[in-house]
């Protein structure tokens, strides 16, 4: 991998001098020494003759270089190849050799598993052969792959198979591919698999041929996924009136792979986290992971393929509205309230963290210097609400009139977040000028809504005041169009019509100054408000809710967000108010309102999925997100005080809520079979989890550990499925229970053989929050599953650490940082991306106190003395040593 250190900026793009109308590729398989053969239609896109044609490559081996058929001169650094040309059209022809079986970085040609696959988004292609590497250069691709005869069964690329012949004992399958699409989209695989096979009728009556591969053995793992393919394609023609447009559509599933799946044309190649699942192995997690990641990479055949970038700046305008679309795909077959909620999480983590960090960037940024480091929780995740406000602003209909416009306007052109905006105002004729500043500006806006109420008058105003904190370049901020959904109850929990100026109020006010008021009439007292329902934009919205007002938002609020986060705000400011008594030394205080809050959930008759997640406490790293300057040894003391004191508050319904769902668990399992992926089920088992981690939390506190220890090991063997058993294990190594090593031992022992199922054990070590974590974390990597060369196991087992387990990671000692660096050392000679994904967590260094942060710049200095830093690592630290 070649290192750069040279930032790009958006507004620097200049359109290509060439193009590559047409390219030819022939790939001779071998695991060292693979040899490409490329010929390329290249025609001048600009009037100076004297422009020579630059290519981009990365760690090639250059064996030929022809133009029109003649050998030519040309220049080759480390990151191009230059050749001096005077034609408007000729043919190039370039003949590389790789080595897939060392291509370690898994970008490019690489071998996973004895598998040939590619990953060439963003800039992985340049990795295979000198070419126009860039989003904007759109070609018709025909692929040759070729092998010794009966090597590898399968041989795909995109588009088409058009022949399939042998020669002398070698076989050569080609395809071809009908849509011009850019390199990114390119993709190869070759190998044995396990093929599955179905087929789709679209709503026009043509007939695709969807194919999924897995590894042999492994078919049986792969019928989710496919029926998930058929379902999506269903759902896109009815939603959004979008059709498959080939005959033929692939999936294949590889164990190695840096990302979750990717939407090569026609050719989709899956880590196989996102498509194995069978009862017996996976969560109920895992199955509608399958379902939302197929979901999006299917849905991106339109939103990304047919119409696509014009360059790496404007990535979220196929993310972010790709997310959109399988956040709806998702909501539309499953439950609507809990995607919402599981999308809120990770904005209000991840992203917030992202947005107030050294990495803050707009959804659309300015600045890369490593493109892989933008594949982030802003552009994806933020980038998918920006697409939701639009949504809200111009409903169902209006956006679908744009989506239209969108589609049909720029179908085979590489375009602009820009062009989606204005696609979306012309065909509603609504100005989203100010809008386009949630793609220009980072950071997370605050709303400070105050409200002024009058009895006499009736009149109930609302000041809505908004400020944006200052990020990385971008000190001040202009204000935002924020949707703010809302509505406002008596105390009785009955809704108050809104009016203004005597006519009935859209639910949906619009916020887009520093300051406003807004003003209701007819109250009849003072209401208590719901902002933000549904989270109807990405902002840290304050209110000075009473406890008495989040009670009855709880209990009558209409839109389940609200309900939520009536929750969510009494921890935090449960938060706030101890987090200061820990540093006066006073004793912290009683959460009764919180106690009271449970305990009418538990009684009470909603839907136990979205009981559970409204009592599961937040993750300390989105608690931490509520800070300024951060005291996380208050934040960690806080947070097991509270838990305790919950657990205790609420022993009696906790262990009679956990002898019925026992029951009903134990009822459902004698009927062998009976285990489904249902609403009703995933619910029973949500809740159950919930109430098994905290009735051993109260036994042991009563001073039981053994009778929480045997109810922890009950619940794991009477288990029929991954879902339980998970919530069992966790639960015994959480609180290491005399249990746990009989659970971990039969873990051990029935799943060491499937690496991606293990993978569990792994994430469950990793994010106990015990003192002896570290070192079994150490240990584990000398486990006969681990393997540094595989992204998913560094995830399970160091990611997991390092960013599921921050009163571990953040140990005073400095051990998590140590070893984190360490890890992150040894992965930069390999997988420079894994191990900049990894390095995540330290980089908000500045919020921390004076030691950590010291610990972690010295963390930082050692990394930057070592030879080769990636690119990926270099920016990050970079920026965060920049941000103090
Ligand atoms: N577009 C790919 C992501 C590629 C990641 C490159 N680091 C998957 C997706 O978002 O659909
Ligand atoms: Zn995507």
């Amino acid at each position: 991998m070649a290192v750069s250190r040279q930032e790009k900026r958006r507004l620097d793009y200049k359109p290509p001098l060439f193009t590559i109308t047409d390219v030819d590729l022939s790939f001779s398989l071998d695991l060292t020494k693979t040899r490409v053969v490329q010929k390329s239609k290249v025609k001048r896109l600009t009037p100076d003759l004297s422009q020579p044609l630059v290519l981009d490559g990365d760690g090639l081996k250059l064996l030929g270089v022809r133009i029109n058929g003649q050998e030519c001169s040309f220049t080759e650094t480390a990151k191009s190849l230059t050749i001096p040309v005077s034609e408007k059209e000729f043919w190039l022809e370039v003949v590389t050799e790789i080595s897939p079986a060392d291509n370690t970085e898994l970008m490019g040609l690489y071998v996973s598993d004895g598998k040939f696959c590619t990953q060439n988004e963003p800039e992985g292609f340049r990795r295979i052969t000198y070419f126009l590497d860039r989003s904007d250069v759109l070609s018709r691709y025909t692929v040759h792959i070729s092998a010794p005869a009966g090597q590898y069964p399968f041989m795909l690329s995109n588009g088409n198979p058009v022949s399939d012949s042998t020669q002398d004992g070698v076989r050569t399958v080609t395809w071809k591919d009908p849509f011009p699409k850019p390199s990114y989209l390119f993709a190869l695989v070759a190998g044995d698999f396990d093929e599955l096979s179905r087929e789709f009728v679209t709503r026009s009556g043509k007939k695709v041929q969807v194919r999924l591969y897995v590894d042999r053995g492994m078919a049986p793992f792969g019928d989710a996924a496919i029926d998930s393919v058929l379902r999506a394609m269903k759902w896109d023609e009815d939603r959004f009136g979008l059709e498959y447009d080939l005959s033929r559509f692939n999936v294949v599933s590889v164990d190695f792979f840096n990302a979750g799946a990717m939407e090569n044309k026609s050719l989709n190649i899956f880590n196989s986290r996102y498509v194995l699942v069978d009862p017996a192995s996976a969560t109920d997690t895992d199955y509608e992971n399958v379902l939302s990641v197929i979901g999006h990479e299917y849905f991106h055949n339109w939103t990304g393929d047919r119409v696509t970038l014009r360059d790496w700046f404007q990535l979220s305008l196929k993310e972010g509205l790709t997310v959109f679309r399988d956040q709806e795909f998702s909501s539309d077959l499953g439950c609507r309230a809990i995607e919402r909620l599981k999308a809120i999480r990770v904005i209000r983590g991840p992203q917030f963290a992202e947005d107030s960090g050294p990495m803050a960037h707009p959804v659309r940024p300015d600045y890369v210097m490593e493109m892989n480091n933008f594949y982030s929780a802003t552009v994806y995740d933020k980038g998918a609400e920006v697409i939701r406000m639009i949504h809200t602003i111009l409903g169902e209909e209006g956006f679908q009139k744009g989506m239209r416009l969108y589609i049909s306007r720029y179908d085979g052109k590489a375009v602009t977040c820009e062009d989606f905006v204005s696609a979306m105002e012309e065909a509603t004729g609504t100005d989203l000028r100010q809008f386009r500043n949630w793609y220009s500006q980072s950071g997370t806006p605050v709303v400070t809504v105050s409200m002024n109420y009058d009895e006499r008058t009736r009149k109930c105003e609302l000041t809505v005041k908004q400020k944006t904190p200052p990020t990385p370049r971008q000190p001040e901020k202009k204000p935002f169009v924020i949707p703010i959904k809302m509505s406002l109850y008596d105390r009785q929990g009955n809704r108050i019509p809104l009016i203004k100026d005597g006519v009935p109020a859209a639910p949906v006010q619009i916020a887009d100054e520093e300051s406003q008021s807004w003003l209701f009439e007819n109250v009849p007292e003072r209401p208590v408000p719901a902002l933000l329902e549904g989270f109807s934009a990405p902002v840290k919205l304050e209110y000075p809710y009473t406890e008495e007002d989040l009670r009855i938002l709880l209990m009558h609020a209409e839109d389940p967000v609200s309900r939520y986060d009536a929750v969510q705000s009494l921890i935090i400011n449960y938060f706030y108010r101890n987090a200061e008594n820990f540093e006066r030394n006073l004793p912290f205080s009683e959460p009764k309102a919180l106690i009271e809050a449970y305990r009418y959930i538990l009684n009470s008759d909603m839907d136990r999925r979205f009981a559970a997640f409204v009592m599961t406490l937040p993750s300390i790293n989105s608690v931490i997100e509520n800070f300024r300057v951060v005291n996380l040894d208050a934040v960690f003391a806080v947070y097991r005080h509270l838990r305790d004191c919950l657990v205790i508050g609420l022993r009696d319904e906790i262990s009679r809520l956990y002898g019925r769902s026992l029951q009903v668990y134990e009822e459902r399992v004698r009927t062998p079979g009976s285990y489904a992926v249902t609403p009703e089920q995933m619910g029973e088992r949500a809740l159950a989890e919930f109430l098994l981690d905290f009735q051993a939390r109260s036994l042991t506190l009563s001073g039981d550990a053994a009778g929480a220890a045997a109810l922890v090991l009950h619940h794991y063997r009477i288990s029929d499925n991954m879902t339980d058993t998970l919530a069992a294990m966790k639960t015994a190594v959480r609180y290491g229970l005399s249990s746990e090593a009989e659970i971990l031992g039969d873990f051990e022992e029935k799943w060491s053989g499937n690496p991606l199922v293990f993978d569990n054990l792994f994430r469950a070590v990793a994010m106990a929050p015990r003192p002896d974590t570290l070192n079994r974390v150490r240990d584990l990597m000398r486990h006969k599953c681990f393997d540094i060369g595989n992204p998913n196991r560094v995830r399970a087992l160091i990611g997991a650490f390092a960013s599921g387990n921050p009163e571990c990671f953040h140990a005073i000692d400095g051990s998590g940082y140590e070893f984190l660096t360490e890890t992150v050392r040894q992965l930069n000679r390999t997988n420079g991306h894994v191990a900049a994904r990894i390095l995540t967590p330290m980089l908000a260094l500045r919020r921390f106190d004076r030691k950590r942060c010291d610990m972690i710049k010295g963390c930082f200095e050692k990394l930057l003395g070592e030879p080769d830093l990636s690119d990926a690592v270099y920016e990050l630290i970079d920026k965060s040593l920049r941000h103090l």
